[in-house]
C-alpha cells in the first residue's frame, strides 16, 4: 500500500520564463563521446564549408580528441564558475555517440554530442519541452538528458515531448535554392523545430522560421503551450538560419543585443534599447564545424545585470560593460568549434520570476 506524503511547499523544481531572471539551476552540456554529425542534404543551407567537409567525410567518427578534451575542460570551468556564484549545476549522462541507428526509412552511422542542450530542450514555465529535431543524427540526442528530465518529472516538473518526426525524404524536399539562398531546406511534411529557434520573454516567446524549424513545428508549439503563452514568429535576415541565439539575445527587460545584419526592426521591440553586437574577434583560422564567429553574442545571462562572455571577446566585454552589465569572462573557444557558446551549451531549468509581458 502506498502512503501519501504531502509535498513541502517549496518553489517548483522546474521554473523558467525568461532569459534574464536570476539563474538558480542550470544544465551544462558535456561533449565527451561526441562524434561528427552524419551528412544530410538539408545541412548545406546552414553549415560552414569546414563542417560540410567534415560531416561528409567523418560523420559518426569522434571529434578530434585533443580539441574535444580542451572543450570539455572549458565546460567544466563554466560549471565551476556558475557553482562558485551559488548556482546549482547539473550535467548530462555519459553516452557513446558513435553507435549507428536506423529507422525503417533511413540509417545514421552515429549521433552527435551532449554538448548543446539548448538545441534540444526549452523550459517554458514549469515544463521542459523536447524538440523534434530535423537532423536524423540528432534523433536520440536527448537520451543523455533523460536521466535529468525523469528526475525533474518525479519531483513535480512538467515534461512535454513533441511528436517523434519520421524524417523521411519528404521532409527534406524544401524549396531552398543554394544559388540565391532563398527558401528553406525543409518542407511542411511534419512538425519539426530546434528549441534554439525560440527565445523566451516571459509569456511572450519569439521564434524564427529556419532550416530546422518549419511552420508546422511552430504551430505545434503554439497549440501545445496554450493561450497563456503567445508565440510570435518574427523575420530574421539570415539566409543560413538555424537557431536565433546568435541573432537576437535579450539581456534584461528592455535590453536587446542584436546581430548588426540579421536583426530586422520589429514593433514588438519598439520600447527596447537595441545594442548591435560588435564584430567578433575569433581568427578565421579557428576550426568552426557548425557556426560562425558570431557565437560571440551567444552569451548566458545570470541575472539582469550579469552576463557570461567569452574571455577573448574584448569588444563585446567593453560594449556590455558600457551598457551597464557586469561581464563574467570564461574561456570557451574550443567549445565554439563543436556548435555553440554559453547559451547553446546550457539549459536554465530554474530562474526566479513568474513570467509576465515585456513586448510591445
Ligand atoms: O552564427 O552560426 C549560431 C547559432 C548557434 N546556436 C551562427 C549561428
Amino acid at each position: 500500500m502506498h502512503t501519501h506524503h504531502a509535498e513541502p511547499a517549496t518553489t517548483p523544481v522546474v521554473s523558467s520564463f525568461t532569459e534574464w531572471d536570476p539563474l538558480e539551476e542550470v544544465v551544462v552540456g558535456r561533449l565527451a563521446g561526441g562524434v561528427f554529425p552524419s551528412w544530410q542534404d538539408s545541412m548545406l543551407a546552414t553549415m560552414p564549408d569546414e563542417g560540410i567537409r567534415a560531416f561528409k567525410e567523418s560523420g559518426g567518427r569522434p571529434f578530434p580528441a585533443e580539441h574535444l578534451a580542451a572543450a570539455d575542460a572549458e565546460l567544466d570551468t563554466l560549471a565551476a564558475t556558475l557553482q562558485g556564484r551559488g548556482i546549482k549545476v547539473v550535467r548530462p549522462d555519459d553516452v557513446d555517440y558513435g553507435r549507428a541507428f536506423s529507422s525503417p526509412q533511413w540509417q545514421s552511422p552515429g549521433g552527435m554530442s551532449g554538448g548543446m542542450p539548448r538545441d534540444l530542450l526549452i523550459v517554458v514555465g514549469d515544463t521542459i519541452v523536447e524538440a523534434p529535431m530535423s537532423w536524423r543524427c540528432r534523433t536520440h540526442e536527448v537520451d543523455a538528458f533523460r536521466g535529468l528530465i525523469k528526475s525533474y518529472f518525479q519531483r513535480g516538473g512538467g515534461w512535454l515531448a513533441a511528436p517523434r518526426p519520421q524524417l523521411s525524404d519528404e521532409l527534406f524536399d524544401g524549396d531552398f535554392n543554394p544559388e540565391t539562398e532563398q527558401g528553406y531546406a525543409i518542407s511542411e511534411f511534419e512538425p519539426v523545430f530546434d528549441a534554439a529557434d525560440f527565445m523566451r520573454f516571459g509569456h511572450d516567446i519569439i521564434v524564427q522560421r529556419s532550416h530546422v524549424t518549419n511552420e508546422f513545428g511552430i504551430n505545434w508549439m503554439r497549440r501545445a503551450l496554450g493561450p497563456e503563452f503567445r508565440i510570435h514568429e518574427i523575420p530574421v535576415d539570415d539566409p543560413h538560419a538555424m537557431h536565433i541565439d546568435a541573432s537576437i539575445v535579450p539581456l534584461a527587460p528592455g535590453k536587446l543585443l542584436v546581430h548588426p545584419e540579421r536583426y530586422v526592426p520589429h514593433p514588438l521591440f519598439k520600447d527596447w534599447e537595441i545594442l548591435e553586437a560588435p564584430k567578433p574577434v575569433l581568427p578565421a583560422t579557428w576550426p568552426m564545424y557548425f557556426c560562425s564567429a558570431w557565437l560571440s553574442m551567444n552569451v548566458l545571462s545570470l541575472d539582469e545585470r550579469t552576463v557570461v562572455v567569452e574571455r577573448q571577446e574584448e569588444p563585446m566585454i567593453e560594449a556590455l560593460t558600457a551598457w551597464g552589465f557586469e561581464c563574467v569572462p570564461v574561456d570557451f573557444r574550443h567549445v565554439y568549434s563543436f556548435g555553440g557558446s554559453f547559451h547553446c551549451a546550457t539549459l536554465d531549468v530554474r530562474r526566479q520570476g513568474s513570467g509576465g509581458r515585456y513586448l510591445g
